[in-house]
């Protein structure tokens, strides 16, 4: 496992791109990294090297030191985290990246389990099982996109957890608005969509008692770097990516860093009056509401109209009978617009 967290070494590369960052272009000389970040100079070269290896271009002069010339566009941990160091209050506290894994939502329930703290984030360049909701299949192939889950221990009843797949949602808009420029829709729940496609989903898996959620794997997947001949055939009508939006590819380390660093202030902002931010922008942004919409939750379908959302998250739907339906999940297809 590649994590910032596997010994001090690992923080010595996070420390090194960090400040050749903030050197933004220029040269820094390996007494002062050295200094900077207190190794040895000979610590600073090894590392160095270990970065060179990964695929980081830094340059080295003799007289003006070391100078960070281009990134690869791989996942590392230490790089993620000197990216999103030090604003960090919850989320991305500790990162970690695996080469491949079954499913990132499978990583941080064992790790929950095993009493890692909230906020750790496990990333994966590719999953084999990558699952939405229901078990349904998550199409996770490596370099295309983030892959990623989310360790959470909410102080939120378990009834109330659409809250958070809220949040979720409304963090990640602002950070791929904040990051790309490109606005997205919401779909609720979990849905996020340009130009009417999906561009990611989310999957809030949660382990609870009666009255309390134990730890709650947030995982996302967002497609950034597809080309529309990379989906299999049978998504191409309904799927997009960020780089199809914009017409360019993105650098995933840095889009990573952003989006992390958006959901750790929205999560912050999900307790007590916070949330009503969070709600109000979550209607603006939502495509579902104002829609006729059938919705299959458990073993039924409610049919109706989509009018808001209540203080939990939940969608209020209003049948053809004139009642409020109160939604906490489900699949939802959007029929028509309501004129
Ligand atoms: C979701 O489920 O949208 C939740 C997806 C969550 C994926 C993340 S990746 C990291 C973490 N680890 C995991 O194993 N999962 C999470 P749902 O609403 O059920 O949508 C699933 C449906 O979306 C599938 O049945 C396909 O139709 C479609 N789909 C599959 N892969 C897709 C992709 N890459 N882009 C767009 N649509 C996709």
């Amino acid at each position: 496992m590649n994590g910032s967290t596997d010994g001090p070494g690992q923080n010595v590369n996070a420390a090194i791109l960090r400040t050749l960052r903030e050197a933004s272009g220029s040269s820094v000389s390996g007494a002062e990294l050295a200094l900077r970040i207190g190794v040895p100079r000979a610590a600073v070269w090894t590392h160095i090297d270990e970065l060179r290896e990964l695929g980081y271009d830094i340059q080295a002069s003799p007289h003006l030191g070391y100078q960070l010339v281009s990134v690869p566009d791989i996942l590392n941990a230490d790089d993620l985290q000197s990216l999103t160091q030090p604003a960090v209050r919850v989320i991305g506290r500790e990162i970690r990246v695996l080469h491949e894994t079954k499913s990132t939502n499978d990583i941080v329930g064992a790790l929950a389990r095993n009493g890692s703290p909230e906020g750790c984030v496990v990333f994966a360049e590719s999953q084999t099982h990558g699952r939405g909701r229901l078990s349904r299949k998550w199409i996770s192939p490596a370099g295309k996109g983030l892959w990623f889950s989310i360790l959470l221990r909410p102080r939120l009843p378990p009834q109330s957890v659409t809250r958070l797949t809220i949040t979720a949602a409304v963090g990640l808009a602002r950070g791929i608005r904040r990051a790309t420029g490109l606005t997205s829709e919401i779909k609720w729940p979990n849905d996020l969509l340009i130009r009417g496609r999906k561009v990611a989903g989310i999957l809030t898996e949660m382990s609870a008692e009666t009255d309390k959620i134990h730890h709650i794997a947030l995982g996302i997947g967002i497609n950034v770097n597809f080309a529309r001949d990379d989906f299999p055939p049978a998504l191409r009508a309904t799927a997009t990516s960020l780089s199809i939006a914009a017409g360019h590819t993105w650098p995933r380390a840095q889009l990573a860093a952003d989006l992390l660093t958006e959901l750790d202030r929205t999560y912050a902002q999900m307790d007590g009056p916070g949330f009503e931010i969070i709600a109000d922008e979550w209607e603006s942004a939502c495509s579902t509401l104002g829609q006729s919409v059938s919705i299959q939750t458990g073993n039924r379908t409610v049919t109706g109209r989509a009018e808001s959302l209540d203080s939990d998250g939940a969608l209020l739907v209003r049948s053809q009978y004139g009642h409020l339906d109160r939604i906490l999940g489900g699949d939802v297809t959007q029929s028509a617009a309501e004129p």
